[in-house]
Parts: C-alpha cells; structure tokens; sequence
C-alpha cells in the first residue's frame, strides 16, 4: 500500500482526534492502540471490496475449522499492507512507542493448539499466493482459557477476549441463517420421498467476517465466524407471564452457550451434546453460505464442485458429508446419487492425530436425537457404504463392521470423513504412512487413490518477519529480499554457514533477544536468567505423548550430578517451559505443577552456581511463542516416535536459527533430511520400534528402574520428599511410570536422551560449529513454509489453477 510517512501521521492524528477527543499526548497506549487498528480497518475494507469483485469466477476453497488460533492481527496487517517500517518510522518520529502499543492487542485464542495453529497459518498462506481461500470457524466468546499458575498449579481463567470488542470484524447480520436442532423428522411420500422435520430449536447463525490480507498483493480473503443467536421472534418475555419468560432466558443460555467455548468439557451428556451442536452449527452455517454465494455467482448447483472446495480440518467439521447431502437433496431437490458424487467431488479431509482419544466417535442416540435428519443421511451412506464393502468382501462381516461408518451404537465420524471426500491426507511422510499402513489400512486398501500426504508448513510472515523483523533483514541483505516470495532462496546461506563474520551477526541478534527475553522473564516470575546461558525451549500443549516430564527428568538428573559434583563443568542452561493442559487431563496438570516444584528448587538453590535454571512461563500463546522463537538456542521436540503427526513448532524454531534436540518422529524426520544429521541432534525409539512395543503390550519399566540408578534416583525424588509440595503430592506421576506400564516410553528412551544432551552440549562448546549449525538450519527451512504445503494442496487436492506459478521449487520428497 502506498502512503508516505507524513501522510499516515495526518490520517493517524485525525483519527485519534475522532475517536478520543484529546490530543496525542493525552492518550493511554490502549486508545492509541484503538486509532491505529481503526485506521488499519479503514484501510483493509476498500481493498476487501475490491478483491471481492475480482474474486468472483474463480473456484473457492472454504477451510472448515473448529479452531483457528490466530494470534494478533495488527503487526501482521502492517506487514502484509507494507505499511510497517512506514509506521514504525511515523510512530517514532511522534515519540510514540510503536511496540507498546501493539502489546495492547487481545491475542484471540480461538484455538488450543498445532490443528489451529496451522489453519491460520494457511489462511496466510492462501492470500499472499492470491489464492481465494476462506476461513470457516466459530467465533467463540471465550478464547481457549487463559492460565494462571497459583502455587505452581494450573488455574483455569475465562479469556474475555471480545471485552474491549474485536475492532477486526465486519458482523453481517443480513447474511445470518438458521440452524436446527432436536425435533422429529417424518418421511411423506408425495410423488417423491421427503422429510417432514418438526418441533425443532431453531437458532441464528450470525456470521462476522475478518479480512484476511495478503502479503504485498491485492488479495483480501475472509475468515468467516458464526455465532450463534436467538431468534428475535423467539425472544418473548413479559412481566406478566413470568413461566414464558423464564423459558425464554433457558433457550437465550442454551443457544448462547453454543459458541461460548472451544471444546466444552465432554465428560457429561450434555457437554457431548454441546460439542456436537457447535459441530453442526459450524458445518451447516457455512454450507448455507457457500451455496448461498454459488447462487449469487450465478452458478449451478450441478457444477459446485467446479467452483467450490470444502475441505475439513480435522473430524469436527466431518458432519459436511451429512449437511451437504441434506441441502443437495432436501433444499434443492437433488437425486441421492448425483448429491453423493457432488459431495465426495467437494470435500477433502485431513486427520492430524492418530491418538485414539481424538479420533471422534457419536453415541448414535444422543446423535439421533439431536440432529435427527442428518442422522436418517448417515445411516443411508452407512448402508450404502456397507453394501459396497459387500460386494468386495463378500461374507467377511468382520472386516465390514471394522470399516462401517455406525457400528456398536456409535457414529464414527473419520470413517463418515474417508467414505465422503475425495481426498484423505496425513501431516507428514511418517504419519500419513502410519495412517496407510495401520491407522487406516482397511481404507487405504478400499481407496488407495484417496490418500495421500501434504507435509505441514507454517508462515514465516508471522513467525520470522514478525516475531524476528532483525533476523529477516539480514537474510534480506545476504541472500536477497525476495527470499520473502521464495523461501527457497534461503539455501543461499550455506556458502555463509561457516564465515564467521555473518555467524557474528547472526549471534548479536540473539544475543539481543536473548536479553530481553530475560528481563521479560524477571519482569514476569522473578526468575533472573543469564543471557549467555543455552535458552532451551520445550513449549507445546501438556501431553503425555510430548514427554515435558522426559525433559524433566534429565533436569533432575543434571541436577544431581551438579550436587554430586560442584565443579562439574557444565555450560549454563536455561530450561524454558510453556504450555497449557486440557482442564480435565490431571496428569498433564500434574505435570506443571512437577515442573513448577522442580524450578522453585532448583532455581532457589545457591550452590549450583546458576548453572541450571528452569522457568515455566505461564499462559503461553501464539504471541509468547513469537517472543521466544528468536531467542531459543536449543528447541525440544521429543515425542514419543509415532505420537506426534507431524509437530509445527520445529519448524517455526529452524527459521529462527535454533538447533533441535529430538526423537525420529512426524516432521522432525523430514527436517532432518533437509538440514541434514550433523545440523539436527535426534535419538531415541523409532516409530517401527515404538509400534512393536505396542503391538507387544508393551514393556516392563521396572527393568530400567531397576537397572540404570540414575532412573530410580530420580523416580524415587518424585516420592521422598526430594520436591517442594510433599511425597504423595506427585506419587500419580511416578505410578504413571511404575505402575501403570510407562505408555509413552520415557524412561525407554531416558538414557538415549541423557547422551543426547551430553552431545549437544559439547557441540555447543564449539561456538563456530553450533553457528554454522545454526545457519543451516534456517537456510533449509524455506521447504516448510506453508506457501508449499498450501500450494500442493491448491494443486492437488483442491484443483485449485494457481494464477501464480508454483513459488518454492524446493518441494517436499514424495511420500
Ligand atoms: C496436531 C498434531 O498433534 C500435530 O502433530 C500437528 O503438527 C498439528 O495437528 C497440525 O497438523 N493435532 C491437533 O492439534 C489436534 O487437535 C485432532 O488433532
């Protein structure tokens, strides 16, 4: 966008003017923060108008997601107008501090963890190849729980994040449509069979849109948020008949509470009954629209998968086979078979997790009695389905049942996801392998051509430009600015990977975010870190799977050898962790609170010299995240191999320069490929060996207790007393391990990981050689940008023609 520096400050200081009624000076960094985003907005609608129009012959993709974890919208927009260093350079020239105006931002949760994450990072991904790719996702009035610790344990606060309002949404209260739930459904033969559905709760989806803008381009895409509403008509209530009114407020809750949170606590029939509510809410409001906007296009309903793709994130979105049906058949009076064949041309699906407690499933009676219709759809795809597993396998029941979308009373929503699209893809090379070959194998064999593999990416606008503006510009002045278009062009740095004086420069950079990020860090826990310390970083969701406690393990240990050892020569380490755990998961809670003992410690403890320090950071987000990125030396990504489908966040900390430490899991192995095993510390279980462990029921952990000492010390410090909190306190951790089988195989790869780290410290002693480690991994990362995976998506998935030529010519390897 072209607007001087002069210019921007008039149109700044006029808005201030207009919305606050004072002069500069006289305002808070929240109503300078107000001023800017309502300029930005102001900015941004003209340019959507615009790309609206242009938008309306191509075919276009509609992104379902439960979750989209956006993270702040205002620096991005400067960015991806061109309008940062414009404003950086106005602000400071009005003695305004441009950075604590932007820390004013909301940082809207609308999500919890990578499946989010990645969405938005292919919302990005999508407008700066001016692509027109939309958002579909539920605009939550609570984000994803703030979490605060009190005595190290997790506490679980509302995130009010709409309180100050959302400057970034257009609501479009013209546009909403009608949900409905429960009721009873009637089949009338009239010439043609029909269902009559009565008696059912009708609600308002209302959308609000937020402009989605691409990187130096004209494109402005839409993330599209329903909330849901009651129906003003419905809305009746009088002082006089106090029953009414009472009933009216119950049915203002109840629809209300639809999008009220993300994930409602499932471990009750009616959060069940919620979730599945907020899933149809989401997939039917979205598929009104997208028809509703063919039909504007002009388009007809038989060439919709021409001009529409729907792909769904993950199963929560999965009841868009069912929906899309029901408005084929039953709005627009379509034949079952020509409806199936549109459906399955439309919608493509990815899984992100082949952890069994995510993978869906519906008790069909709580199914049935709230979505009554779209059950009678499912059924008839079941029997349909089962019919043509039938004639392949004739006889063989069992198979059958294994593959059928309803069996044993419940709905299985991955199977209704594979039966229904025409697409079926996994995360990366390893995972979607695990999906072909077990997971999945019975599909993979019906529909061999369905599946298929899209290595994540994530957007390095958000995650280099913007969370480290310094490391990009001097990317920009090594190897050219249009790295920003090709990332690919970042190879270019290897020929600068051992010249010490761009190592240097690289160095000064982190050092610089590494001194900030400690006097963050003491501003926030108290905790005083050292900057020339190893910043090593695990920050991820508490999981089992994702192994914090491995990590705390080896920290216990390093510790005790440090008591053992006063003199050791050790180079000083700064443990970080960040994460949140699901409300009802105890032993993930447990965790931080393990891990917050273990700190309070180790931290208080005077005659270790600081050579070790542990911080948890509490309540991390995507805009923590962006501060830590550029001041991580060490990133841990140590899943248990298998576990973790791919993992984003080893991408996001390669582009920053940061060294993993990690297990041959998801996309660790692919990034080893491309840096390479000399850039990469990795150890630990494989996948085929983890998978047989399994497949053998398992291991005896008592045998490593047993017999490496340093394993009993540290499992016995979890129960004598060794932590603050007392000896029972963490007894379930240790019975986890002990007692009940180790599932995650920490301690297995306990001593596999103890010498990685001893390896990675003595490479780290040899400051040339950690450098040009360093450089190498940021000049492999260009391969997992999200500009790749989304264009091997728009290509081969969604049939998208990009108008752009295909940017990175560094492609993911063929699975
Ligand atoms: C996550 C996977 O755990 C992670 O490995 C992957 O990188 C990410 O998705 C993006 O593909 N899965 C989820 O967050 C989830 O909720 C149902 O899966």
């Amino acid at each position: 966008m072209n607007i001087d520096k002069e210019e921007f400050q008039r149109q700044y200081l006029d808005k201030v003017a207009k919305l606050h009624g004072k002069p500069l000076e006289e305002t808070s960094d929240g109503e300078r923060y107000q001023a800017l985003s309502s300029l930005i907005r102001d900015y941004i609608g003209q340019r959507w108008l615009l790309s609206r129009r242009r938008q309306r012959q191509g075919k276009q993709v509609y992104y379902l997601s439960i979750e989209f974890l956006l993270g702040r919208l205002t620096d991005m927009y400067l960015i991806n107008l061109g309008l940062r260093d414009t404003v950086a350079a106005a602000f400071f020239d009005l003695g305004v501090d441009l950075a604590a105006i932007l820390e004013s931002e909301e940082d809207p949760g609308l999500g919890n963890g990578g499946l989010g994450r990645l969405a938005a990072c292919y919302l990005d991904s999508m407008a700066a190849e001016s692509l027109p790719g939309h958002g579909c996702g539920l605009r939550y009035r609570y984000g994803f729980f703030e979490q605060d610790f009190v005595n190290g344990r997790q506490i679980e606060v509302p995130d009010d994040w709409l309180k100050t309002g959302f400057i970034y949404e257009f609501r479009r209260s013209d546009e909403a449509v009608e949900i409905r739930f429960g009721g009873t459904v009637t089949p009338e033969l009239n010439g043609k069979l029909r269902y009559r559905h009565e008696n059912y709760e009708s609600v308002l989806a209302v959308p609000y849109d937020v402009p989605v803008v691409g990187h130096l381009n004209d494109t402005v895409n839409t993330l599209r948020l329903w909330s849901a509403e009651p129906h003003r008509t419905d809305f009746v209530c009088s002082a006089t008949n106090r029953n009414d009114c009472l009933k009216t407020i119950e049915y203002k809750n109840d629809v209300e509470a639809i999008t009220s949170v993300l994930y409602p606590d499932d471990s009750t029939r009616d959060g069940r009954v919620l979730r599945l509510k907020q899933h149809y809410f989401l997939t039917s409001a979205s598929l009104q629209a997208i028809l509703a906007d063919l039909a504007r296009r002009d388009i007809p309903l038989t060439r919709l998968s021409d001009h529409v793709a729907v792909h769904i994130n993950d199963t929560h979105p999965a009841l868009a086979v069912p929906e899309l049906m029901r408005l084929l058949i039953d709005e627009h009076g379509m034949g079952w078979d020509e409806a199936w064949s549109l459906t399955v041309a439309t919608i493509s699906y990815t899984n992100h997790t082949i952890m069994p407690e995510a993978l869906e499933t519906w008790p069909v009676d709580l199914f049935q009695a709230l979505l009554p219709r779209i059950f009678v759809i499912v059924n008839e795809i079941n029997e349909r389905f089962c019919r043509e597993l039938w004639q392949r396998y004739p006889g063989d029941w069992d198979h059958i049942r294994a593959m059928a979308v309803i069996a044993d009373g419940t709905i299985r929503m991955a199977h209704l996801a594979i039966a229904g699209s025409h697409s079926v893809n996994g995360v990366a090379q390893l995972h979607t392998r695990i999906l072909k070959e077990r997971v999945m194998s019975d599909f993979h064999q019906f529909y061999p051509d369905k599946f298929n593999n899209k290595t994540n990416g994530v957007t390095h606008r958000r995650f280099l430009i913007k969370a480290n503006p310094q490391l990009a510009a001097l990317l920009g002045e090594t190897v050219g600015e249009q790295w920003v278009q090709y990332p690919c062009d970042l190879l270019g740095l290897l020929p600068h990977a051992a010249d010490p004086a761009f190592q240097d420069k690289l160095a000064a950079i982190r050092r610089w975010h590494k001194s900030k990020l400690a006097a963050q860090i003491l501003d926030a826990t108290g905790v005083r870190i050292d900057p020339d310390s190893i910043f090593d970083t695990h920050v991820k969701r508490i999981h089992g799977y994702k192994r914090q406690t491995l990590n705390a393990f080896h920290i216990m240990h390093l510790y005790n050898r440090l008591k053992a050892d006063p003199g050791m020569d050790l180079t000083p380490r700064t443990f970080i962790f960040g994460g949140k755990a699901a409300p009802a998961y105890r032993l993930a809670k447990l965790t931080i609170r393990f891990i917050n003992a273990l700190a309070d410690k180790i931290n208080r403890d005077k005659t270790i010299n600081d050579k070790i320090k542990v911080v948890f950071l509490e309540n991390y987000n995507v805009s923590l995240l962006e501060k830590l990125l550029p001041a991580t030396d060490v990133s841990e990504q140590i899943p248990t191999a298998s576990r973790e489908a791919c993992g984003t966040g080893n991408m996001k900390f390669i582009m920053n320069g940061s060294v993993i430490i990690g297990t041959l899991d998801g996309g660790n192995i692919e990034i080893r490929n491309a840096v390479g095993e000399d850039n990469i510390i990795t150890f630990g279980l494989t996948a085929d060996e983890v998978l047989n462990i399994y497949e053998r029921g398992g291991y005896n952990p008592w045998d490593i207790y047993c017999g490496d000492e340093r394993v009993k010390t540290v499992l016995d410090q979890l129960v004598n007393g060794f932590l603050p909190g007392g000896p029972d306190e963490y007894r379930p951790i240790f019975d986890s391990f002990l007692h009940h089988g180790d599932h995650f195989l920490v301690l297995k790869d306990f001593a596999a990981y103890v010498d990685a780290q001893k390896e990675l410290e003595r490479r780290y002693r040899d400051r040339r050689h950690w450098l040009s480690m360093s450089v190498r991994n940021i000049a492999h990362s260009g391969k997992f940008s999200g500009d790749r995976t989304f264009t091997e998506y728009a290509v081969d998935i969604w049939r998208l023609r990009p108008e752009a030529p295909v940017r990175c010519y560094c492609s993911a390897d063929e699975d």
